[in-house]
Order: structure tokens, then C-alpha cells, then sequence
């Protein structure tokens, strides 16, 4: 009898834990489908002309799938737990492609570790959905601990590359530096973004490449690519800078000819570390850049984005350097992991002229700003570059003013 009864119970037991189960995966699904089916919309606080910014990001966490967050097996994970989390989606690199717009985004596991995946949307500014599965990226015969920030360039001669940064401990570290690390540049290429082929990685003098990022085009021949040549792993040091290099294969691919063609400058907003964001856009006026510029605060390093123009046949040559940041963390985007921190290394130039310049704020999550290249132009033209010294801003402010009180 008191077998009979605890046996009952049990099944009763089971069966609410199976009920709670199905309450919470109808719940988690719901919640899922409104966060993918929220329309976003410009933000009508935000005005500079410039760009429009949109209410939401446009990809976080909450938008990767919960198949990769959740055993959905009631049996294996009757409460339903999420076993393997994530912790923040950003730096995206950016393509538009067979009619979508593509993001290859960093996904972070709440175990440190990034790896990429692919959202897709019709719009560009909402419906971000993920791809069924991670990209599996080939590995070289040195594993890769940790792989991040991919830059796209679909290549004239027809392959789409994916630079991104890979991380290894520092062999010649010693046993109790567990931080220490080696940046440098992996390489892969695809024609559709689901199979991918692993190249060497870069090789250069620097002892360190992050944020390296190749032209779309052959230059005398050659394959280009903008570098950051670091003697340290997170401060410049000697080194910093965007560079400007030069390679006859991808497939090895080693540059020599290396030189800075956008220095670090002393009380700028690139006055500690700067680096290409995604491949410059060509345009009538010249190939137009987007790039990040770091400076150290007494709250820590703060990022904001940049733009220049270089020479349509000499690209490594500056024309134009607008002055200040183009765009800077606002509002929640100054709060995250990495607070007070954009990072820019994907934008889109759609057919119908609009840019769409995906940007991660504060390490966290993914937003979209809008443009397009005759803004961008007029901005980049016509800004002032920055003068340097109080006076000199002054001086620039005071011409504007004066320039305006002659306006009828
Ligand atoms: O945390 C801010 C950024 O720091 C690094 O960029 P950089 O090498 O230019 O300083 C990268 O880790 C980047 O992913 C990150 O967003």
C-alpha cells in the first residue's frame, strides 16, 4: 500500500515537472519570436544629419537561438536549464549577399570564448535570424584558443575573404602568465558563407596584427591590406597605427613593405591605438574609411569611430581627415562588458545608395546606423580637420559662427 502510494506520488511528481517543463519551453519560444519579430525603428531623439541611429540593436544575445543555449531534452534537462549561455553577440563583419543582409558575428559563450555565426535579415535594420548552425572554421596546425572580429571583403578576384583575429597564449610566456597572448591575422575565404577555407595566417614583422582588413581590389597586382603593426598585445607601444601593406598571395600570404598611412596623434581621439574597421568603400571622391580611435580616460580606454578618405589610385594616401569622432557610445551603448566602447568592422552599401554601418556597442550587442555616401562624402569633405591645439578648435568654431552670422 505505502508502495502503491509512493510510486503515485512519483508519477504525480513527474508529471508537474513535465507540465512546468512545457510551460517554460512555450514561454522561452514566445519571448524568442517576439525578439526576432520586433520592427525597429529610427530613433527620432537622435539628429546630427548625419546618420540615423534605431531604437534597439539590431542582434544580442537573447537573439541566439535557444537550440544553442538549452537542452530541449526533458529527459536529459527536466528544468529546463540553459547549460550553455552566452554572453554577448558583436563586432560583426558585414555582406550583402543573394539578396540578404549578412552579418558574421562574434558570439561570445558565457566560457569566454567567441566563435562566429551568421544572422541574416531582408531589411538590414531588424529580423536578424541566425543561421541553423555556427561556422565551423578550419583550424591551422596551431589551434586557435580564441577567434574574433571578422572583416569581409568580397575580393575582385571573386573569393570572399574573412579576416579576423586570432588569439594564442604566448609560447614564451612563462608558466605563471596565464594572460599574456599573440594576436595575429587568420585568413579564410568562401564563396557563400557556409563552406570555408582555412589559409595561413599573416605573416609580417610585427609581433602582433590585429584589426587587419583587405582592400576590395588589386593594386598594381597586388593583394593590399590595412594592418596595425603592435609590439604588445593591448597597448601600441612602439607601434599602432593603421598600416598599409602589400602581398602577391593570400594564400601564404606575407607582407614586407609595411608603412603607417593614419598615426596615432597625441590629444586626439587615436591618441593611444586606432585600427581599420570594415574594407574602405569606393566612391567618385576616393576610397572612404571607418575606422576606431582609442584614448585613455581616468574611467579607462573609451572607443569611438572615425572616417577618412584616402586616394581612389593611391589608397594608402589620406585626402581627407574630418576632425573628432564620427560616432561615439550614447545612452545604453556606454554600458557593457567593455564599457564606453563602439567598434565598427562591417557596413553595407545597398543598391538603393543607403549605408548601413553595423556597430557594436561596449563589447555587449549589435545596433545599425544609416547613411548614405553623399552624406558620408559631404561629412568627410567638409568637416574640419581637427586643428590640434584649444586655440585652433576655437578658432574653427568661432570661423563657423561668424560664417552664420552672415546667413540671411
Ligand atoms: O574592447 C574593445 C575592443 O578591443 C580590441 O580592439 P583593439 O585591438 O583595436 O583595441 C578587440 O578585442 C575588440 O574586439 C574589442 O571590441
Amino acid at each position: 500500500m505505502k508502495n502503491k502510494r509512493k510510486k503515485s506520488s512519483a508519477i504525480q511528481n513527474a508529471g508537474r515537472l513535465q507540465a512546468s517543463f512545457n510551460r517554460r519551453l512555450r514561454g522561452l519560444r514566445a519571448q524568442y519570436s517576439a525578439i526576432l519579430g520586433c520592427r525597429n525603428l529610427v530613433d527620432r531623439h537622435w539628429t546630427n544629419g548625419v546618420f540615423e541611429r534605431y531604437r534597439d540593436p539590431v542582434v544580442t544575445a537573447s537573439h541566439v537561438p535557444l537550440e544553442w543555449r538549452f537542452d530541449l531534452n526533458f529527459k536529459s534537462n527536466p528544468w529546463l536549464l540553459e547549460r550553455q549561455g552566452i554572453n554577448a553577440v558583436f563586432n560583426p563583419g558585414a555582406l550583402y549577399h543573394d539578396g540578404k543582409f549578412l552579418l558574421v558575428c562574434r558570439v561570445e559563450g558565457c566560457d569566454r570564448k567567441s566563435f562566429f555565426a551568421v544572422a541574416e535579415s531582408g531589411t538590414g535594420v531588424d529580423g536578424f535570424r541566425f543561421w541553423d548552425e555556427p561556422v565551423d572554421l578550419p583550424e591551422t596546425n596551431q589551434p586557435d584558443t580564441n577567434v574574433y572580429d571578422m572583416r569581409l571583403t568580397a575580393h575582385e578576384d571573386g573569393w570572399i575573404y574573412g579576416l579576423f583575429c586570432t588569439e594564442r597564449r604566448d609560447p614564451a610566456a612563462p608558466a605563471h602568465d596565464t594572460s599574456s597572448a599573440l594576436a595575429l591575422c587568420g585568413i579564410v575565404r568562401t564563396r557563400n558563407l557556409r563552406d570555408w577555407q582555412r589559409l595561413a595566417d599573416l605573416k609580417s614583422r610585427a609581433a602582433q596584427q590585429r584589426n587587419v582588413v583587405l582592400h576590395p581590389e588589386f593594386i598594381q597586382g597586388r593583394y593590399a591590406l590595412y594592418t596595425r603593426p603592435q609590439d604588445s598585445f593591448i597597448e601600441a607601444g612602439t607601434g599602432g597605427g593603421i598600416g598599409w601593406a602589400t602581398c602577391a598571395s593570400m594564400e601564404e600570404a606575407t607582407i614586407e613593405d609595411e608603412r603607417i598611412v593614419d598615426p596615432r596623434v597625441y590629444h586626439t581621439i587615436k591618441e593611444s591605438k586606432n585600427g581599420q574597421g570594415p574594407p574602405p568603400l569606393k566612391t567618385p571622391a576616393g576610397w572612404l574609411h571607418l575606422a576606431h580611435g582609442v584614448r585613455a580616460t581616468a574611467a579607462g580606454l573609451r572607443y569611438v569611430l572615425y572616417v577618412f578618405l584616402t586616394d581612389l589610385h593611391e589608397p594608402w594616401r589620406v585626402i581627407a581627415r574630418p576632425g573628432g569622432y564620427f560616432l561615439a557610445p550614447q545612452g545604453q551603448e556606454r554600458v557593457g562588458d567593455v564599457s564606453n566602447v563602439v567598434f565598427c568592422n562591417g557596413w553595407i552599401a545597398a543598391a538603393d545608395g543607403r549605408i548601413f554601418i553595423y556597430y557594436a556597442s561596449s563589447d555587449t550587442r549589435i545596433h545599425v546606423a544609416v547613411s548614405s555616401i553623399e552624406r558620408l562624402l559631404d561629412y568627410a569633405l567638409h568637416t574640419p580637420a581637427d586643428a590640434l591645439t584649444s586655440r585652433g578648435c576655437m578658432l574653427s568654431r568661432r570661423a563657423l559662427i561668424r560664417d552664420n552670422a552672415a546667413v540671411p
